[in-house]
């Protein structure tokens, strides 16, 4: 399989994890998202994806978009092991905690929005901060609640094995942490990160020891 994508891109790194979970290999396409690369803007990525968004999976003749689209392609072409709980009340659990990070809080702070704040609405760093860790607040604020009452073990999101929902929430943490969000407020999801980040699919997955990332 082939990945688009890119170090600190999250929804990549969403992708790498189960991935790695599922014991598949990949080779990745790196997809610069930064001035002066821009990748994600050039006509040949925009042929790959018209969205003009990372990641991309392709396998074989198939290619897929959407981070969340891709987990499920992977967990119904690879179910070994399962992300996905068999109940089907706690396969929408679990998929509603994933869809809270992908869809509500991920898409408020992607690079493009705050790009926008920046040169559209010429609105300074500050106000950009200020706006990123809103959003962050007020999603984190109700998932730490949601795993506090769903977490079987204070280690996963729900129940006591890996699903979707630890694969989405590692990747929004580490996004919090990098933009300097307070996170003290939350810390059945930080105990359950600091399990999960011990993982070998998610410390291989981590944005400071793919290829692309800079050396530090
Ligand atoms: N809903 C999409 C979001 C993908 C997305 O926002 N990707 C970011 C990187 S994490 C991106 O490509 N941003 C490019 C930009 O904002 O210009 C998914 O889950 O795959």
């Amino acid at each position: 399989m082939k990945l688009y994508g890119y170090f600190r891109s999250s929804a990549t790194y969403r992708v790498r994890i189960a991935l790695g979970l599922k014991g598949i290999s990949w080779e990745t396409v790196v997809v610069d998202l930064r001035a002066p690369a821009r990748g994600q803007h050039t006509a040949e990525f925009r042929a790959v994806n018209p969205h003009g968004l990372i990641p991309v999976l392709i396998d074989g003749e198939h290619t897929v978009t959407q981070s969340l689209a891709i987990l499920e392609y992977l967990e119904e072409t690879h179910p070994q092991p399962p992300l996905l709980p068999r109940a089907p009340a706690e396969r929408a659990a679990v998929r509603a905690l994933a869809l809270a990070v992908a869809c509500d809080i991920h898409p408020l702070n992607n690079l493009r929005v705050l790009e926008y704040l920046r040169s559209e609405l010429a609105q300074d760093d500050a106000a950009v901060a200020r706006w990123y860790a809103h959003w962050i607040a007020q999603g984190l604020t109700a998932l730490e609640r949601d795993a506090a009452r769903l977490s079987g073990d204070g280690r996963h999101m729900y129940g006591r094995s890996v699903t979707l929902a630890d694969v989405c929430i590692v990747p929004q943490m580490a996004n919090a942490r990098r933009f300097n969000c307070d996170l003290a407020p939350y810390p059945t999801l930080r105990a359950i990160c600091a399990h999960l980040e011990t993982l070998p699919a998610f410390a291989q997955a981590a944005p400071a020891v793919q290829p692309d990332a800079p050396a530090s």
